[in-house]
């Protein structure tokens, strides 16, 4: 028989099997329970990572152990594949990014499958295909008739020498990426979408995602950011309009020595046309990036507008400033200012010497305002309407048709997809869509005079926002979804890394919810249970091509095999914490697997059967109490426990006393438990030793229940003749096991005080005697 372990060899045989057998291909079956499990999706970059590899592994663990529960698994697999870095890459190399985009994908599938991934290939699909985004169009449109996607202006990064529109990664320090201009922030017309109309549902469902992480719900409470406060008017000296103020802390009205305003508020920019000094420091604030973690650690800065307000219970006169904190989309983009009370007020009091007073707080004051109309209660969200327009390229088409007469007019559903022209050359300075007449001029749909198409396209975070529902019916092609979508949604587990703990997880349950309402699913919620899995880091920190610190998986596949990478990523630590790489660990998991292989191919095939005797005593018992372990590590998803109860299984079975019925029924459980984890040695191993079917069909193994049964008999110890101890052992304890059991009681070592025993009498079923 041949016995040396050959991974390469034997992984491509069950690849082989599984792939000429369909095995993981699906179709809905009422008849089972149906287990929808799902890894987020790749953006082909060009090749997996170690995260990659860890991500996809969990998932194929979940997937296979539910499968052998007997469950109807959808495990699919998708590419997420419009976005900026094929754009950039295009540049590079000079290929255009729906080339580079499909090179790349057809690279990672083989990557997949040589790891083995049960995936329903069947299903695949690719974002930047018209049979995916044409239903995103569609959706969108449908979206635009309910009034849930409109558009506004809003501010943009903007390169001034490249005369393009920069997303927030190609600022770096104020500047554009490319060109080293100063970016300037500039109005530009975009769409978006109305997530705040659903603000408070995506808040209070938040209590029943107990599946989900607690830290990841925390997460999103605090994006969205629901905060309850008061809209005080504060009358104007000189003017007809008060300025209305939002605040969260009515009771620190009495400490208010001052008003802020937003650079953008219209009063600030009234009072800028007298007031040339205010205009520049206006004109200064826009220079700044946009993000708003940006802004809050800003050097505060502002200026005096020479207006102002009177406070509403002192009457007293309050200078109106401008401050570069204040934000123009939250709240009413004034704020009243307690440089007593709060930090950044003091903070800006302090540089600017305005004064701060102390007072004591009122809580009544809320009731008393909102009483006598003087002020209304106000919720307001942190969260904003999403911004899904990208003055990009590689997108998809956002479907509007821009009339000089009629304003903007959706494309009508009988011309969609609009198609992305994909033979294109990317210069680096804007979109080429913007130099194609042919693909954008058009008639308008409603005067049929010329008008011209939107040449922007959509945040890719839409394509992943809807992905996982479309896995449901992809050949589907009449409709976004059909029926099948409310077979398998939602989905049972989903696992992904914690950075999209906020956006992706946020988006795609707001496009649930809009589905929902468009009823194209009949459920609440997207993801019902939802794994996080930690990073992968070598010498402590994250792995990352910048760090130069990265291990390739393919070189480690090719050397060692899919199951060993598979294995030591699941082994090297709990799913939800960080994973440190080690070259000893990968060696320790191929030595682990060498020692299966010989193991297996040392014990004596004995017939297709499960079902072994009822004989086996003491060891048997230890195995199936850690069989039973194992399960419950199973459930919770606590793979590497899991593989530390194989190894002890593997060690109880390579003991001299097993039999071989035991070790066959050992065996038969070890692989199937094994199977998850290291599906291709463990297929080859079942069939060698002759079991029935291939073990990831085989069904999931029970703990032997009679075996763990301890029925135990007391005996008496004695030394030199004289009773010493009474000890319990089971009743098919063999003597050396009962001989150690005796050594190891507590009054027969006080009595030995360290003598060594010169011999010792195992009477079966009635005493030990221990001569010294
Ligand atoms: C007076 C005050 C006193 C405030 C105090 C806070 C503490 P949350 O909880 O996040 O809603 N604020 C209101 N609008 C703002 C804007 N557009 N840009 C920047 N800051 C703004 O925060 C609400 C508080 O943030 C409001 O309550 C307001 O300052 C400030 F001891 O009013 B407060
Ligand atoms: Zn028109």
């Amino acid at each position: 028989m041949k016995n040396t372990y050959n991974p390469i060899e034997i992984e491509t045989q069950a690849q082989a099997f599984w792939e000429k057998h369909k095995l993981f291909n699906v179709i809905e079956d009422n008849n089972k329970k149906k287990f929808y499990c799902l890894s987020m999706l790749p953006y082909p970059s060009g090749q997996l990572h170690m995260g990659h590899v860890r991500n996809y592994t969990l998932g194929d663990v979940i997937s296979h152990y539910h499968r052998m529960l007997g469950e109807n698994v959808l495990q699919p697999m998708g590419w997420d594949a419009f976005g900026l870095p094929a754009e950039n890459a295009a540049i590079q190399h000079k290929v255009p990014p729906a080339k580079w985009t499909y090179k790349n994908i057809d690279y990672m599938r083989a990557q997949f499958q040589r790891l083995g991934f049960a995936y329903d290939w069947q299903r695949e699909f690719m974002t930047c295909k018209p049979d995916y985004y044409r239903w995103e169009q569609w959706f969108f449109i449908q979206l635009y008739k309910k009034g849930l996607a409109y558009k506004k202006n809003s501010v943009v990064n903007w390169d001034p020498v490249d005369q393009t529109v920069l997303a927030n990664e190609q600022v770096v320090d104020g500047r554009g990426w490319r060109s080293g201009a100063l970016v300037e922030r500039r109005e530009i017309p975009q769409w978006f979408l109305k997530i705040t109309a659903y603000a408070e549902e995506l808040l209070s469902e938040l209590d029943n995602l107990t599946g989900w992480p607690e830290q990841v719900r925390t997460m999103q409470r605090n994006w969205i950011g629901r905060s309850e406060g008061l809209i005080i008017p504060f009358t104007q000296v000189d003017a007809k309009q008060p300025i209305e103020i939002y605040t969260t802390r009515p009771d620190t009205l009495m400490g208010c020595t001052y008003v802020a305003l937003a650079p953008e508020h219209p009063i600030a920019i009234e009072a800028a046309k007298k007031f040339p000094a205010l205009q520049s420091f206006l004109t200064e604030c826009r220079h700044v990036e946009l993000a708003e973690a940006a802004v809050a650690t800003n050097e505060k800065k502002g200026m005096d507008t020479g207006l102002k307000a009177i406070h509403p219970i002192t009457g007293e006169l309050l200078p109106i400033w401008v401050a570069n904190f204040v934000l123009m989309d939250y709240g009413t983009g004034a704020i009243m200012s307690v440089p007593a009370s709060d930090a950044r007020d003091l903070e800006f009091a302090q540089k600017y010497h305005l004064p701060i007073l102390e007072f004591t707080s009122d809580d009544t004051i809320a009731e008393t305002l909102v009483q006598q109309n003087n002020a209304q209660r106000k919720i307001q969200y942190r969260l904003r309407d999403w911004g899904v327009s990208r003055q990009r390229y590689w997108g998809t088409p956002i479907p509007m048709i821009n009339c000089p007469h009629c304003g903007p007019v959706p494309v009508p559903e009988s011309d969609l997809p609009v198609l992305l022209p994909e033979t294109v050359e990317i210069t680096g300075s804007g979109s080429p869509l913007k130099n194609m007449p042919e693909f954008y001029n058009t008639t308008c749909p409603e005067c049929h005079k010329p008008a011209t198409r939107e040449t922007d396209t959509f945040d890719t975070f839409v394509e992943s926002s809807w992905y996982y529902a479309r896995y449901t019916c992809p050949d589907q092609k009449n409709k976004m979804l059909d029926d099948r979508a409310n077979y398998w949604l939602p989905v049972d587990q989903y696992i992904g890394g914690i950075e999209h703990a906020i956006l992706h997880l946020l988006y795609a349950r707001f496009f649930h919810k809009l589905l929902r309402d468009a009823g194209l699913v009949n459920s609440n919620e997207p993801f019902k249970r939802l794994l996080t899995q930690g990073m992968v880091l070598k010498d402590g920190s994250k792995m990352s091509k910048s760090k130069g610190n990265t291990v390739d998986p393919q070189a480690l596949i090719d050397k060692y095999g899919a199951d060993t990478v598979r294995f030591f990523i699941i082994f090297a630590s709990p799913p939800e914490q960080s994973l440190e790489w080690s070259d000893a660990g990968v060696e320790g998991a191929h030595r682990f697997l060498k020692r299966l292989w010989t193991w297996a191919h040392d014990i004596n095939p004995v017939g297709a059967q499960f079902i072994a005797p009822k004989n086996g005593g003491i060891l048997r018992r230890q195995f199936h109490e850690i069989v039973s372990q194992i399960n419950y590590d199973y459930e919770r998803l606590q793979f590497n426990t899991v593989i530390s109860g194989c190894m002890k299984l593997l060690n109880i079975l390579s003991e001299k006393s097993v039999t071989p019925e035991f070790a066959h029924e050992g065996a038969s459980i070890l692989l199937r438990l094994l199977a998850p984890i290291v599906p291709h040695i463990t297929h080859h191993l079942w069939q060698m030793l002759g079991y029935e079917g291939n073990v990831l069909q085989a069904p999931w193994p029970q703990v032997d229940q009679s075996a763990l049964k301890t029925d135990t008999i007391e005996l008496v110890v004695q030394v030199n003749g004289k009773l010493r101890a009474q000890i319990q052992v089971p009743t098919d304890a063999t003597s050396e096991q009962i001989e150690k059991i005796a050594l190891e009681n507590m009054s027969i070592q006080r009595t030995l005080d360290g003598n060594a025993p010169k011999k010792i009498i195992v009477v079966p079923k009635r005493l030990v005697n221990i001569v010294v």
